[in-house]
């Protein structure tokens, strides 16, 4: 078959290492060339006469035609492969220098080195995967949740690629319905009504909204949610981080002033993966260490996705909480997400100190969540909460399409501009106008999913990969 790539690529294609089986994996138009110099089936057939898609025994030679192996061969076909093209298995005994010596004779019998996932890349490019069904590869390899697996695997399944081929169709129709018009005016084309072109866009525009939405939860799955645990000294900031940790991560004592640099911890509560930060205590000091502390704790805050405020109600709201309230306030207006934690509810009585916690309500446009951090029950309740601010369990609804990464993220978010755009042209300047705005929210969902998308692009994400992928 004719590859666009032109050479044939080997890789071992598992990890460095010991192990029961290693797979080195050759593909190109010469494939079966290639290894019919190494490799010999037992049954003396050549490779090339095995059935495709057939795993056989075979010898594998040294360069002296000695025996290096005997393994496990599998020959594919093309365009009925991973990569679209011939390809060529070898599972053997899975050692360091067994492997590395196979590989090495395929490179000696005419293949080159594969690149960073260069077989998923080829396999892309022969159309057999779309641009987000290529990230959900490294995101089945990268998944440390089941959430994330689940995720990745119903976007390998083409769950975005359908979700973005239908808003294509639809756009293209929307504009091939009124460019026709205009071309060609003598043809007595039926017109679509400005109303029918209004209700077309307004279901685009609907659409990649939803679109959009999905990355708060495929960020908080799979890539993770920067989060700061932020308060004034004492107040249980680090013996959270332990509860959420599920381990003694940072020091916790009774004295002001523990944590006196960032600690940081990735974690998971429930089905969104945290990227924690611990932080020393907020207020006025005059020490030079714990003031440094300070300065790093509030660019945490700043940084951060998600702010767990903490404050302990069982010594009141006092000017230092003041101050914290003051900082979180203003990231809450900025609609980053806010957790008020009145900590050590074992020693407060709520209803004694509801102004307290009115106040920190009211400061932060949440109802305040009472926990007693020391408890490991309390757990359940915090993560609940942070469920519910990602819609997390979303995740486990059969084949929602959730965007999972910045770069898909940004391409819905600037398809989205161009659609509401064409709306607002629409009434303003008219359908024509309309459509060049919807073609450029053609060309951002074409590089959302490869249809349209630079070299660049292309390879900056398979640079992600591992080799042998
Ligand atoms: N009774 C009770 N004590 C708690 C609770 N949470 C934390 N503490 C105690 O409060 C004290 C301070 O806890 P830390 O977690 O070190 O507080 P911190 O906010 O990290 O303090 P700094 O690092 O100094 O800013 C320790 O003695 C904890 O055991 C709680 O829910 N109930
Ligand atoms: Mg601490």
């Amino acid at each position: 078959m004719y590859s666009m790539f032109g050479s044939t690529v080997a890789a071992i294609s598992t990890p460095r290492g010991k192990g029961g089986i290693a797979v080195i994996r050759i593909s190109g138009e010469e494939a079966l060339t290639v290894c019919e110099k190494f490799v010999s089936p037992k049954s003396g057939k050549a490779l090339r006469e095995l059935r495709a898609s057939t795993a056989c025994l075979a010898d594998v030679y040294d360069e002296e035609g000695g025996t290096l192996d005997e393994a496990i061969v599998t020959v594919y076909r093309a365009p009925r492969s991973y990569t679209g093209e011939d390809t060529v298995e070898i599972s053997c005994h899975g050692g360091v220098l067994l492997t590395e010596s196979i590989l090495a004779r395929a490179l000696a019998c005419g293949a080159v080195q594969a690149g960073p996932g260069e077989f998923t890349r080829r396999a892309f490019s022969a159309g057999k995967l779309s641009l987000s069904q290529a990230e959900a590869v490294i995101g089945m390899i990268d998944a440390e949740t089941r959430a994330a697996l689940t995720l990745s695997r119903t976007n390998l399944n083409g769950a975005i690629r359908r979700k973005t081929d239908a808003i294509y169709d639809k756009l293209k129709a929307l504009v091939s319905g009124v460019y026709a018009v205009i071309d060609f005016p003598d043809e007595d084309l039926a017109s679509m009504s400005d109303n029918e072109i209004h209700d077309g866009i307004a279901e685009v525009v609907h659409a990649l909204e939803s679109l959009r939405r999905s990355y708060k939860t495929g960020h908080a799955v799979c890539e993770g949610v920067r989060t700061v645990i932020f308060g004034k000294p004492n107040t249980g900031k680090s013996t959270i981080l332990n509860l959420l940790a599920e381990k003694e991560r940072a020091i916790v004592t009774d004295i002001a002033g523990t944590t006196r640099d960032v600690i940081s911890e990735t974690v998971t509560a429930g089905n969104v993966t945290l990227r924690l930060s611990d932080t020393a205590g907020v207020h006025g000091t005059d020490d030079t260490v714990e003031s440094i502390g300070v300065r790093k704790s509030i660019e945490a805050l700043e940084e951060a996705e998600l702010v767990l405020a903490v404050f302990d109600l069982s010594r009141g709201l006092d000017a230092e909480d003041e101050e914290i309230l003051a900082h979180v306030a203003k990231r809450a207006d900025l609609g980053i997400p806010v957790i008020a934690v009145c900590n050590k509810s074992d020693l407060f009585d709520a209803d004694a100190n509801n102004d307290d916690i009115d106040k920190i309500g009211k400061a932060l446009g949440t109802a305040p969540l009472l926990l007693c951090a020391k408890s490991e029950e309390s757990r359940d309740t915090l993560v609940e909460r942070i469920e519910a601010l990602f819609e997390s369990n979303d995740v486990f609804l059969a084949d929602q399409a959730v965007i999972t990464n910045a770069r898909q993220h940004a391409a819905v978010s600037e398809a989205l501009g161009h659609a509401t755009c064409a709306l607002d042209t629409l009434d303003v300047l008219g359908a024509d106008l309309a459509c060049t705005e919807l073609e450029l929210a053609m060309s951002k969902l074409g590089e959302l999913d490869g249809r349209q998308v630079t070299v660049d692009v292309v390879d900056s994400i398979f640079h992600r990969f591992c080799v042998g992928k």
